[in-house]
């Protein structure tokens, strides 16, 4: 009686770890932190990983002002470029909807990229970030 409890106790942590990993497996994402002028902290979350060239992957943006608060009314003004070439002008709409600044980047190479973001906010100077991108593979 006691072995079969434990063989059933057995068989359910399994189910949760395979539910887990298959869980993991679909919901890959890829984060990139940098930090703003202020020393707060802005992420900008790719829906895909690893990312992929010539692919619509869509993404948000959070920034938090320094006391932690999600910083809401900004205008956003992306560039995404390669930090070792010159490419074509590639600025994808980032328009606050449900918590985060929203958009669909495609990157129209592989390599490394960079996502510069200009934060446009009512009565404040315009900041520039950089979100630096590692890899982008082949399609
Ligand atoms: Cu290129």
């Amino acid at each position: 009686m006691k072995n079969s409890l434990i063989i059933v106790k057995a068989q359910i942590v399994t189910l949760i770890l395979l539910c887990c990993t298959v869980v993991g497996a679909t919901a890959a994402e890829t984060p990139i932190e940098t930090v703003m002028a202020d020393g707060s902290k802005a992420v900008i979350l790719f829906a895909s990983s690893p990312l992929q060239a010539m692919t619509e992957i869509p993404f948000t943006i959070e920034l938090k002002s320094k006391s932690g608060e999600m910083i809401e009314d900004a205008e956003l003004a992306l560039d995404l470029t390669m930090p070792f070439m010159p490419m074509p002008p590639n600025n994808p709409k980032a328009v606050w909807q449900d918590n985060a600044y929203r958009g669909t980047a495609i990157f129209t190479m592989a390599g490394a990229w960079q996502v510069n973001v200009e934060v446009n906010r009512p009565g404040a100077e315009t900041e520039k970030i950089i979100f630096d991108i590692e890899m982008v593979i082949m399609k």
